[in-house]
């Protein structure tokens, strides 16, 4: 099993320039309806950004993490202390980024703060270059897919509601959220009413292998896969589960980098694999699950964080990479924010495909005064 941590390409050979200022920034940003799961219910994005200043350039960067550790142990305080008092000070000018990841390696787990460092240091130096990430990234340009998460509902008639809007839109695959006795008959309404579209669902962690021939009940209604049904920290199990259901499933909460994505692969303890870019710790390592994924036959996609525009842009440029077979949970801006802190949001195209923006570095510029007036912390730390 070849899970070796070179950095995919080019990637890792590129040097780390000299920064004038670092800033952190916590945002806090209402969601346009309550997002419910099995593990909790937003009603905001709060989200830690970090600003990097080098020669007049300036570059953003989106940590994943919630303030809270429901779905994720990491919350944007953790991110926070990881950054400033860990992580920021092994970045040194003239490094590499194959030899930072290798100093991060020091610091276990936290791949959300680490990959809140990573990004914003590629989006620099492709905006630097005056290049888009992707094509940094070693990509070609491409319509990418949409996908959305659907959260839990009050009434299946809410729910199907909800569905119909997403499929007007032409969303290319809808997910919904599931939890203990809001499942079947959730799932066999929404079927009913569309007996075409790619549909899947996600637990987030809600049911035990006890539960195995309930979930096999979920096999009648052809769903694209089910995602995370087990414990957030469980990889065995599911292999079992697996071999009792006929539904694909898709680990999310369970993969925190490739060493993980190759255990689960090698139990057949899925068949598709949710790559969150700030989960596992950054664009290098979600590069290589999703190479890894794909000569293995696996399925893969770029899950999603109800981010703000800053992250939701890394998640589509991200997406032009190898391996990202599937739609995401990339889905237009308005279906989180009135009003996001940054230009131009995501739009669907009439054909449901995403833009990638276009210009330098993730492509999206942050609005100065939307970012004060959601900002709830700023610490320049140089
Ligand atoms: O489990 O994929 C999840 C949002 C927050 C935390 C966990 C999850 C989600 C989503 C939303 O499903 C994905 C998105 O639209 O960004
Ligand atoms: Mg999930």
């Amino acid at each position: 099993m070849n899970t070796s941590p070179s950095p995919p390409t080019h990637l890792g050979q590129m040097t780390v320039g000299k920064l004038d200022h670092i800033d952190l920034v916590v945002v806090r940003l209402p969601f346009v309806a309550p997002f419910g799961t099995s593990v909790y219910t937003w009603t905001h994005k709060e989200a830690l950004l970090l600003k990097l200043e080098s020669g007049g350039v300036t570059a953003w960067g989106e940590c994943v993490a919630d303030p809270d550790p429901f779905y994720f142990y990491e919350t944007t305080g953790t991110a926070r202390h990881i950054i400033k008092d860990f992580l920021l000070p092994l970045v040194e000018p003239g490094i590499t980024l194959a030899e930072l990841e290798t100093r991060f390696r020091h610091v276990r787990g936290h791949g959300m703060a680490k990959a809140t460092i990573e990004n914003a240091l590629i989006n620099l130096t492709a905006t630097q270059k005056g290049i888009p990430l992707h094509e940094l990234l070693g990509r070609p340009a491409k319509k990418i897919m949409s996908g959305i998460s659907i959260g839990l509902k009050d009434s299946a008639t809410e729910l199907v509601a909800a569905v119909e809007k997403a499929v007007a839109k032409k969303y290319h695959r809808i997910k919904m959220k599931v939890k203990k006795g809001q499942d079947i008959e959730r799932i066999r309404a929404v079927r009913e009413r569309f007996p075409d579209i790619r549909l899947m669902v996600d637990a987030n962690g809600d049911y035990t292998l006890q539960d195995a021939a309930h979930l096999r009940q979920f096999d009648a209604f052809d769903l694209m896969m089910i995602e995370q049904p087990l414990s957030y920290n469980d990889i065995y199990q599911h292999s079992i589960l697996q071999k009792e259901i006929k539904t694909a499933v898709c680990l999310d909460e369970s993969i925190h980098g490739l060493a993980d994505a190759a255990t689960a692969i090698a139990l057949g303890a899925c068949r598709i694999i949710n790559i969150k870019q700030g989960r596992v710790g950054g664009l290098m390592e979600s590069m290589r699950i999703a190479r890894y994924a794909a000569d293995h036959g696996i399925d893969a996609w770029s899950g999603g964080m109800d981010e703000t525009g800053i992250g939701r842009a890394v998640n589509i440029h991200l997406q032009t990479a190898e391996g990202f077979s599937l739609p995401g949970d990339t889905s237009e801006t308005r279906i989180y924010f009135d009003e996001d802190i940054v230009e131009p949001g995501v739009v669907l195209d009439p054909d449901g495909y995403i833009q990638i923006p276009s210009g330098p570095g993730i492509g999206v510029r942050v609005i100065a005064d939307r970012l004060m007036k959601r900002c709830i912390h700023l610490e320049r730390l140089r």
